[in-house]
């Protein structure tokens, strides 16, 4: 039964009052500060997670060191063997886990589900790859000899999370680093933690199932410093890190600085294009549920709609009347659409939002505004809103993690909103809607869309699994999840063998001695 409360889920997902935030897999301990987590649904306290000092850290990563040097020699399949069996846990923790998320984060317990689903499918596609971690073969230019290239694990993954996603990046990253070999370091967003805890506590089962050592799983908690020490230590030869740009900057230069490799997923600033050979009534879907989704905080989250002149006016009552059937409340109940924001900060750049873009000159046509009263005691629910604005306002240009949609105006050719689409700094996601051929193949070539994930008749969120996932520009260039992601968490290696009894040297060069 999927119909029980918070308190269960806490309970089947062994979540206490008082948490331990650092872990090895199945040992827990802490020395560092309290987070207490606070529910944006209902305002109550979830619990507390303690946080990781820097002595802790370093026990986390004498555990995560020495169980690599294991782990690395396990066959891939075996390995994917371990993901196939935490694959099957989250399955059985889905609807648990699920609301926890929802409860901690915000988000629709159907989007909450929808994330758990995101962790089983990325599990599934790390069981496959384990048998396909494939390099390639190349002919050798000198006779005798072969060549060929392998795929190595590379050591200590580290991975920052940010809120919105609480459980399914660290899922996307995870279940590939580990077929690849790694061992994993996480530190989920503080506001959080214990989605951190719940996941944790999943995994570390299945690793002592399987009598496999500490560290291959780990958990660490706290601010900006305790992912620092991440970044700055050289054991960690990958960080993937997902937040905002300015977070990315920080994280990128400290990683840089020490040539590690980052694999980064930063803010988005999505656009769906509707041309006149739009159909309507899928853009008013896509366009809705982009932008009040996860009350417009993913990263993928639809922020502008870039519509034609001809078709203005009616795409905009569509969307405008779509808002009106919207409902907002405590994302647990399905009936609701649309739930509360993360917390009271973020309801506060909302607000401000809406003040800039007034104050640039554009025309609120759905008014925001902050609701208070019965449900929405916690301060965190805020009414999706709508304003026509200008592509080159300030605040059009910015990101603002709340669900505040822009249309924006274009005439002429639909290379008038391509270049609309590309002139912010973001690179992550990017729609069109037609049914015109010619725009659509446009739109998709060179000349077209400049994002990392571009769709033809569909919105800019909910990305499936199987494709790789991130952006250009300041999104970061990371991709993760689907494709050929996998290879950032490995070490490439070019293989020469010589089976002759000469030793020519390449690029024809002599040298007799
Ligand atoms: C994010 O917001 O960080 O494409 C990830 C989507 C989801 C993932 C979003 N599959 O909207």
């Amino acid at each position: 039964a999927t119909d029980f409360g918070i308190h269960k889920a806490l309970e089947i997902l062994g979540v206490k009052d008082i948490n331990e935030g650092t872990s090895t897999g199945s040992k827990s301990f802490s020395n560092g500060g309290i987070i207490e987590s606070f529910s944006p649904v209902d305002g109550q306290l979830i619990g507390k997670v303690k946080t990781t000092t820097r002595a802790d850290y370093e026990k986390v990563m004498d555990a995560a060191t020495s169980a690599f040097k294991t782990w690395r020699t396990m066959p891939a399949p075996q390995r994917g063997e371990i993901v196939r069996q935490f694959g099957l846990k989250l399955r059985e923790k889905k609807a648990a886990l699920g609301k926890l998320v929802s409860y901690e984060m915000g988000k629709s317990y159907q989007e909450g589900l929808g994330e758990v689903q995101e962790m089983i499918d990325i599990c599934d596609f790390a069981v496959g790859l384990s048998r396909q971690l494939h390099g390639l073969t190349m002919h050798s230019e000198r006779p005798g000899h072969r060549m060929y290239e392998q795929y190595h694990p590379l050591g200590v993954v580290g991975i920052i999370s940010a809120f919105n996603f609480p459980v399914a990046v660290w899922a996307w990253n995870t279940a590939l680093a580990w077929v690849c070999g790694d061992v994993c370091v996480w530190k989920p967003s503080e506001k959080t933690p214990m989605c951190g805890v719940a996941c944790q506590n999943i995994a570390a089962e299945v690793f002592a199932e399987n009598n496999l050592p500490e560290g291959i799983c780990c958990l660490i908690n706290g601010d900006y410093k305790v992912g620092e020490f991440m970044t700055k230590d050289t054991r960690v030869p990958l960080i993937s890190a997902t937040g905002s740009t300015r977070m990315g900057k920080v994280v990128a230069q400290a990683v840089a600085a020490r040539l590690g490799k980052s694999l980064l997923e930063l803010g988005g600033n999505n656009a769906i294009i509707v041309t006149p050979d739009a159909d309507i009534k899928m853009t008013v879907i896509g366009a809705v549920f982009g932008a009040v989704g996860t009350a417009g905080q993913r990263c993928t989250s639809t922020r502008r709609l870039i519509i034609h002149e001809s078709i203005y006016d009616k795409v905009k009552k569509a969307v405008i009347d779509a808002y009106k059937q919207l409902r907002i409340g405590n994302p647990l109940d399905e009936n609701n659409h649309v739930g509360p924001l993360i917390d009271t900060d973020a309801v506060n750049m909302y607000k401000n939002a809406l003040e800039k873009v007034v104050e640039e000159g554009g025309n609120i046509v759905v008014e925001g505004g902050v609701l208070s009263g019965e449900g929405y005691e916690s301060g965190c629910y805020v009414k999706p809103a709508i304003a026509e604005a200008k592509p080159e306002f300030k605040i059009v240009q910015h990101e603002t993690f709340a669900p505040v949609l822009y249309l924006l105006k274009y005439s002429g050719d639909v290379e008038n909103a391509i270049a609309i689409q590309n002139e912010v700094a973001q690179g992550l996601s990017s729609a069109i809607m037609t049914n015109n051929l010619r725009e659509a193949e446009l739109f998709l070539s060179v000349l077209g869309s400049d994002c990392g994930i571009a769709n033809v008749n569909i919105g800019t969120s909910g990305a499936e699994i199987g494709g790789a996932f991130g952006g250009e520009k300041e999104t970061g260039g990371g991709r993760e999840s689907g494709s050929d992601a996998w290879k950032v968490y490995m070490r490439r290696q070019t293989n020469t063998i010589n089976y002759t009894t000469e030793l020519p040297l390449a690029q024809g060069i002599k040298f007799d001695l």
